[in-house]
Order: C-alpha cells, then structure tokens, then sequence
C-alpha cells in the first residue's frame, strides 16, 4: 500500500514538567524513551506496530493536547488490501437491505442534502494498553496511545437511514469499509449495530475529523462514528450501510472481538476461561497518567504537576483520584471542564514529595453512575484495560 521509511527516535529531551511546576504547555517529552517510530503518509512521527496493514500508535505527549492531531492521531487496520488513493467525485456510500429505497449518495449529497452535525467523540480501540496485560496475551502490543479524541463533523446516521426508508422488521444495520482481506480465506471487516442504537440520533457518518478530510490512514473519505462504544465499531472508508431483517452474523461480530458475558471490566480469570461471550460495546471508567511520562526523574520538596485523561462510556467522569502511598490513601484532583459526554476529562493534581525515593503513583476514575476501576482485570484478548494505572516515578 505504501513504504515507510523506518527508523529508531530516542526522546532525549531535558525533563522540564515537574520543576517547571508546568503541565500540558511545556514544549518537550520528559524521559527517554526508545521506540520504533515511523513517518506514514500524511502522518508525523508515530510508534510501529505493523507495517502491512497500517497500525500506528500515538506517542503519549500529544496527549497534553484535548484534541488529538490528525496528523498523529492512532492508526489501526485488520487487512492489508485497500486503496492507496481515492477519488472523492467517483466515491460513493450505498444504503441498501431492508429499505424503501437503495441510495448512493456521493460526497457532495453527504455534504448539501443533510443537516450538519458536529460532536467531540473519543475514538478507542478496544486492544488499547493491551501490552500492560499480565500474563500477557497476543494482538498488537498498544501502550495508551491507541486512542484519540477528534471533533466529528458529517451527518446522523439517522437522517441517511430516514431517507432510505427502513422497513418495519429492520433488527441490525452492518457497516462496511473498501478495505479488503488480502487473502479469500480471511473474511471482510464488516461491523454491526442493533437498529435502535443505529437510530439513536447520534451514531454519525463523519466527513470531517477536526475540520479536516479525515486523513486517507483514518479511513478517508468516511468513518462511522458511534460515541461512546470501542473504536472497533467505527468502521473507515465506510462504502456499504446494510439493514438487516435478523442478526448480522459476519466473522468480525461472531468470532472476534467478544468479551466475557456479564462481568464488570471484561474480567476473567486465564486458567478459567469464561464461556459465555459477547460483542464488545460500550467504553469502560478508565484514567491514566499524561505527563510526567514513566520512570521521570523529579526533585523533592518541590512541586509536580501531575496530569492525565480520565473518559467512560458517555455517564460522565464526576471524581479522578490519585494515591501516592500505593492505594492506602486516595486524594482528590482537579478536573477540566467536559469537552462533551463522549470524551476525555482532564484531571491535574499538585504533587509535593518530601522524601527521595521510588514511587508508584496510581490513579482512579469514577464516573456519574459509580463505576470505578478494579485493581486487577485481566482477558483472554486484552480488550477493555482499564485496571488502576500506575506510574513510576523517582524522587531525588
Ligand atoms: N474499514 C475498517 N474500519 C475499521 C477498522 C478496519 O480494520 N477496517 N478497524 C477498526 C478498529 S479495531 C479501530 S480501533 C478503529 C481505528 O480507527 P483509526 O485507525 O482511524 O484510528 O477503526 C475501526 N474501523
Ligand atoms: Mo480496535
């Protein structure tokens, strides 16, 4: 699909956060820190996963930023196979199935036949910070950059569906992308909704990411946005929307991406797999740490400004709290405003440690229901991490 020139970059930067007493506008990353880094088309610099397919991870500093660039924002595809260029006058998005009315609607019809709508949206894979699962399990080794919040710009899926006109008995709607498996034994990357949620007035077909075209690694020209729920349901290059009249039972619903059944964080225990399982949905409490990055080296006796991103389902961050005595004590931070339902919060917190030495910082998120985090959780896939974060720091 293209090269990539590759190549190591190693931070090097002067550790300025902590002394500076700063936060999110200092201008350099804190430690050092080695990572196998590429430059893609129309990104910057990002951290490998793979090359064939695309799977680009956002380096955590960007992070500082409440909207994450287009330019670094994650990358993540399951097949190899799909178009190096799209000509945006010959695209076009089919609706069909159980309709009225078979539609193909250009961009041009996205963008002048429907109401706009706009929404702040974190998108986040489901195998975000999978590399942190103990033990470990296979998929693509993610730290926290495996997720992004953009500024959403096209139209409700709602609107398109009304055109079309569903017909009574409409059950799931499946979403499909021009990416396409290299091989004829590896099925299609197709995702579903259940009508309502479909219909909710919210899942959106989104044109713009942060006032842009989407870039064409985001799934150019088009990308299903649905708030609130893992990034694996916001299917890319979106070409195909299909109603069905019963259960959608593509691979990528059936066989992968499951979660155990009935249990809070996706937990189960690895000598005792669980056996009921179900499609993954919505976003689980998670915090983490932005800034100082791990194993930062800081003064004592002075002032640390530690800050991370705190996000849910769409209930609402209401409480972020940080121990510095390894969970026996939990303090209270302060949060940012909200940036909408469906996104990250921004917690900070002013640390003063008065004796040298190793700590571990940790950091929990509740939000508007009660839901927290557990302090330990662990799957067979490492899907939906959200386990108390920690964070090393040295004090000297
Ligand atoms: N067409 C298509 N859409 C897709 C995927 C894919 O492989 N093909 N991957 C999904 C997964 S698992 C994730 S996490 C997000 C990643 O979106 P991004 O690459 O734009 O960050 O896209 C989703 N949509
Ligand atoms: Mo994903």
């Amino acid at each position: 699909m293209r090269k990539f020139k590759l190549y190591y970059i190693i931070y090097t930067f002067l550790a300025l956060s902590c002394n500076s007493g700063g936060g999110s506008d200092n201008a350099a990353p804190t430690v050092v820190n080695k990572e196998l880094m590429v430059k893609a088309e129309g990104k910057d610099d990002m951290i490998l996963l793979t090359d064939r397919p695309a799977n680009l991870e956002t380096p955590l500093w960007y992070f500082r930023y409440d909207y994450t660039p287009n330019n670094v924002f994650f990358v993540r595809w399951h097949l190899a196979n799909m178009p190096s260029k799209i000509d945006s006058n010959e695209y076009r998005l089919t609706i069909n199935g159980h309709v009225n009315r078979t539609l193909s609607l250009s961009l041009t019809d996205l963008k002048t036949k429907f109401k706009p709508y706009t929404i702040n949206a974190l998108a986040a894979c489901a195998g975000n910070a999978r590399s942190f699962f103990s033990p470990q399990v296979p998929g693509g080794q993610w730290k926290n950059g495996a997720m992004g919040n953009a500024k959403w710009t096209g139209v409700k899926l709602k609107d398109i569906l009304a055109l079309a006109g569903v017909k009574n008995g409409a059950f799931e709607v499946a979403f499909n992308g021009m990416d396409e498996p290299p091989l004829e034994s590896v099925p299609d990357f197709v995702k579903s909704l259940k009508i309502d949620h479909a219909m909710d007035g919210e899942v959106m077909v989104a044109y713009e990411m942060n006032d842009k075209p989407l870039p064409l690694l985001n799934g150019y020209p088009l990308k299903l946005v649905v708030p609130g729920w893992y990034a694996t349901y916001w299917v890319g290059m979106l070409n195909e929307i299909k109603v069905y009249n019963d259960t959608f039972k593509g691979y990528w619903m059936k066989k992968a991406y499951l979660v155990p059944k009935g249990v809070t964080n996706g937990d189960e225990k690895h000598d005792k797999l669980a056996k009921d399982v179900v499609p993954i949905s919505k976003m689980d409490v998670r915090s983490i740490f932005v800034n100082p990055e791990p194993n930062t080296i800081i003064k004592a006796n002075e002032n640390c400004a530690l800050e991370g991103l705190a996000f849910d389902g769409g209930d609402g961050i209401t409480k972020v709290e940080i121990s510095v005595d390894n969970g026996k004590t939990w303090q209270a931070t302060k949060l940012n405003p909200e940036l909408g339902k469906y996104t990250w919060r921004r917690w900070k917190y002013s640390w003063k440690p008065t004796a040298a030495g190793k700590y571990t910082i940790k950091v929990k998120a509740t939000n508007s229901k009660g839901e927290t985090q557990p302090p330990h959780q662990w799957n067979r896939s490492g899907y939906m991490r959200n386990e108390i974060e920690t964070l090393n720091l040295i004090v000297e």
